[in-house]
């Protein structure tokens, strides 16, 4: 019998830190998003099958995902928009697929970057190494990339976009890409934007927001 109530107790008790993981399994006090509520049947506390309950989205308010979507906008590089795409082409600019990019904006970035009445003229290389059609190009093709494998960092002094890391200050990249010329040195008072940082420190999980200041 003393047996038998051990057995029981145990039972109890890994049920209950059962339950205790799958309420907080991402260690910072946060229910998550569980497994049950997309395996089609109707478990755990859901109200319906995959929906209501603590854990799962509201019945009645499942996102519909059907319909035919229409590209508003795109940030791949935020600055790049910003930078090159003030004579009347943003929207334009936003609304073109990456894959058709660099045909529709790539000579209209060069022309932007070194016209007499564009970003810097005088502009030859940049500390890429690259000349104006090759920089124009890499931003013409407005994806963020990222490396499955080491540093993420937009410039680090060593890695280039191989990522982006939230601290980063991107706009002080670009423009020293555009400005500063092959060492970095030229138009030093348009190599930085004179905000070296967010106003609040960023949060280390998700989502990674800062505090309102
Ligand atoms: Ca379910
Ligand atoms: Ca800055």
């Amino acid at each position: 019998m003393k047996t038998f109530k051990n057995t029981i107790l145990l039972a109890a008790i890994s049920t209950s830190l059962l339950f205790v993981a799958c309420q907080d399994d991402d260690d910072n006090g946060n229910a998550i998003f569980q497994e049950t509520c997309t395996d089609g049947i109707l478990n755990g506390e859901e109200t319906e099958i995959d929906c209501g309950g603590p854990n799962c989205t509201p019945c009645g308010q499942v996102i519909d995902f059907g319909g035919i979507y229409k590209q508003e906008d795109q940030m791949g590089r935020p600055e790049i928009n910003t930078f090159f795409g003030t004579t009347g082409f943003r929207d334009e600019f936003n609304l073109t697929i990456p894959s058709e990019m660099e045909v529709e904006f790539q000579e209209r970035f060069l022309f932007k970057l070194t016209d007499s009445t564009g970003l810097n003229a005088g502009y030859t290389t940049n500390v890429l190494g690259l000349d104006a059609e090759e920089f124009t190009t890499l931003l013409s093709n407005d994806v963020l990339w990222l490396a499955q494998t080491g540093v993420t960092t937009y410039s680090n002094g060593t890695e280039i976009m191989t990522g982006r890391a939230l601290g980063e200050d991107v706009i002080d990249t670009s423009l020293l890409w555009i400005f500063g010329g092959p060492d970095g040195s030229e138009n030093p008072g348009l190599t930085n934007d004179g905000v070296p940082a967010n106003d609040a420190t960023f949060s280390n999980s998700f989502p990674y927001l800062a505090e309102p200041f």
